[in-house]
C-alpha cells in the first residue's frame, strides 16, 4: 500500500536528530532547500515520557505516552505545523519517526505525567490504550531466533501494542493520518520488525494520500528492519522501503579501514536499490556499535560524501550532536529538559550535513546514470563516472592523490562540490577545467573531488 517514492530527484534524507521544530524550519529555508535536500527525518513528535532523574535522555522520545503533538521538548504543535509548511515551501518533505510498536516501559518514571501533561502508567494510557490493547507476552524478548517472540514480546521492556487488534490499528492510523493532514509526507517506522508484517500492512492500508505538493499518493515509508537470520528486509519490502543495515556496516568498515577500491559494487546482493534506505550511521549505531562516526572527522565526512555519489539506495545523511560519557546524554538543553535551538557554531551541535551539502546536488544531477569508468590506485583510492553527468574521486588515504582523470563530462569549467557548494549559480569552492575529456586534480588526503553538469565553476 504505502510505497510512493519521493517525487522528482530530490530524494536525499537528512536526519536532524533531536532538532527543535523551529530550527528545522530555519534550516529548510536557508540550507536544505537551496542545496536540494529532499526530506528531513524529524525526531518523534508525539507526547513522550519525561525523565529528569536521568537528565532527560534523548530516548524519552521512544516511549510514547499519547499521540498529542504539543509540548515535546522540541516545540509546540503550532511550531510543528509551521515547520511542515515552511519546509514544504522550500521544497523539503518532512518524514516523521513513527513509534508505533510500543508505548512506555518501566524506567525512572513509571507513571505520568508525560511531556504534554497526560497521566499514564505502563499498559494504561487514559483515553487511548488500556491493558487489553497490549500483547499478552509481558516480558522482554529473550530468544531473538523466535520470530513470534520478537514480534509479540517486549523490546527493552516497552509495553508492546497488540497491533493485530483493529482498534489498535485504527488508533495508530488516526495518529499517522493526522500528521498527513498537517502535510507530513512520509514515515520512518520505528522497530518495524517487531510488528508482524500483516499488522503493519493493515495499518498502512488505512493511510490517506499526502499533500498534492508531494504528488498526492500514499506516504513514503521506510521501515526500520535490522535484518538477521530470523527476519529479513525482504519480509517488509512489499510494504515500502527498508533500512539497509548491511550497507551501513559495509561502507563504514571500508572507509574506517581505508579499503574503498572495491566499492563500485557497494549494495550488490543487498535489498533492491529502490527499496533500500542507506546510511553511514544512525542515532543508535553511533552510540551502541560505532564503526565510523563524527569522532572520526574527515574520513567520516568522506564516507557520507561517497554515499551521495554512489547510485545504490536512497541516502540518509546523519546530523547529530556530540556527547561525552553516558550514551543516553540528550542534546544541548535548557534546565527544564527542553532542547536548545540549533546553532551550528555553538553548543554541541555538529551539523554534519552542512559538510556534505554540495554533494546533494551531485546526487540529484546524476540520478539515473550508472556507475562506470572506475579508476583505482591501491586499496584506498577510487574514482568513477556517473555517465556523462558527473565524475567523482575519493581518497581514503593520508596522502594527497594527484592524477589526470578521463571523463565524458563535456569540456568546460566545473565547481568541485566535494569541497564547496553550488547555490544560486555561485560556486564557493575550487573549480576544475575539463578539456579534451580530461582533467587533472589533486584529491586531498581523506578527501574527494566531485564535478557535475549542473554546477559550472
Ligand atoms: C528503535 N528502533 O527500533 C530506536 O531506534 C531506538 O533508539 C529505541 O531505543 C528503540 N527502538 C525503542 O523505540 C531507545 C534507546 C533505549 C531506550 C528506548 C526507550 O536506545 O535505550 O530504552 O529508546 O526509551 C530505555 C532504557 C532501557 C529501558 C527502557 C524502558 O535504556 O533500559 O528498559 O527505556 O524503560
Ligand atoms: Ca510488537
Amino acid at each position: 500500500p504505502a510505497h510512493a517514492a519521493p517525487s522528482g530527484n530530490r530524494d536525499v534524507i537528512v536526519h536532524l536528530f533531536q532538532w527543535r521544530w523551529k530550527s528545522i524550519a530555519d534550516e529548510c529555508r536557508t540550507t536544505l532547500g537551496p542545496h536540494g535536500f529532499g526530506a528531513v527525518q524529524v525526531s518523534p513528535p508525539q507526547e513522550h515520557v519525561v525523565l529528569p532523574a536521568e537528565d532527560y535522555p534523548w530516548w524519552q522520545d521512544y516511549q510514547p505516552v499519547s499521540y498529542k503533538l504539543d509540548q515535546t521538548r522540541r516545540g509546540s504543535r503550532a511550531d510543528f505545523i509551521d515547520m511542515v509548511n515552511t519546509c514544504r515551501e522550500a521544497g523539503v518533505k518532512i518524514y516523521v519517526d513513527a513509534v508505533i510498536n510500543h508505548m512506555t516501559g518501566t524506567g525512572s518514571a513509571g507513571a505520568g505525567p508525560g511531556s504534554a501533561g497526560s497521566s499514564y502508567s505502563k499498559y494504561d494510557y487514559p483515553g487511548i490504550y488500556q491493558s487489553q490493547d497490549f500483547n499478552d507476552c509481558r516480558r522482554d524478548i529473550t530468544n531473538w531466533n523466535d520470530k513470534w517472540e520478537v514480534q509479540h514480546c517486549e523490546l527493552v521492556g516497552l509495553a508492546d501494542l497488540k497491533t493485530s487488534s483493529p482498534y489498535v490499528q485504527d488508533r495508530i492510523a488516526a495518529y499517522l493520518n493526522e500528521l498527513i493532514d498537517l502535510g507530513v509526507a512520509g514515515f520512518r517506522i520505528d522497530a518495524a520488525k517487531h510488528i508482524p508484517e500483516g499488522d503493519l500492512q493493515a495499518i498502512l492500508s488505512r493511510l490517506k494520500n499526502v499533500h498534492p505538493a508531494w504528488g498526492g499518493g500514499k506516504p513514503y515509508t521506510f521501515q526500520e528492519v535490522i535484518a538477521d537470520s530470523t527476519i529479513s528486509t525482504g519480509s517488509y519490502t512489499h510494504l515500502g522501503s527498508v533500512t539497509e543495515f548491511q550497507y551501513h556496516r559495509d561502507i563504514s568498515h571500508a572507509f574506517a579501514n581505508g579499503n574503498i577500491a572495491h566499492l563500485t559494487g557497494l549494495g550488490s546482493g543487498l535489498t533492491p536499490s529502490d527499496k533500500a534506505v542507506v546510511f553511514v550511521v544512525n542515532h543508535d549505531t553511533q552510540r551502541y556499535e560505532p564503526i565510523l562516526t563524527h569522532t572520526d572527522g574527515a574520513r567520516y565526512d568522506l564516507a557520507q560524501k561517497f554515499m551521495l555519489a554512489h547510485p545504490y539506495g536512497t541516502p540518509k545523511v546523519m546530523s547529530s550532536y556530540t556527547w561525552s560519557g553516558d550514551d543516553k546524554a540528550g542534546p544541548p538543553m535548557h534546565s527544564d529538559g527542553t532542547t536548545r535551538p540549533t546553532d551550528c557554531s555553538a553548543d554541541r551541535w555538529l551539523c554534519e550535513h552542512r559538510a556534505v551539502a554540495g554533494m546533494v546536488g551531485f546526487h540529484n544531477a546524476v540520478a539515473g546514470q550508472g556507475i562506470g569508468s572506475a579508476v583505482t590506485d591501491g586499496n584506498g583510492r577510487l574514482a568513477f563516472a556517473r555517465g556523462s553527468a558527473g565524475y567523482a574521486a575519493f581518497n581514503a588515504t593520508n596522502t594527497a592523490w594527484t592524477r589526470t582523470f578521463t571523463t565524458s563530462l563535456p569540456d568546460g569549467v566545473y565547481c568541485d562540490v566535494a569541497n564547496g557548494t553550488f547555490v544560486d549559480g555561485v560556486c564557493d569552492g575550487p573549480s576544475y577545467q575539463v578539456s579534451g575529456g580530461k582533467f587533472t586534480a589533486t584529491v586531498p588526503a581523506n578527501g574527494a573531488v566531485a564535478l557535475h553538469v549542473e554546477a559550472p565553476g
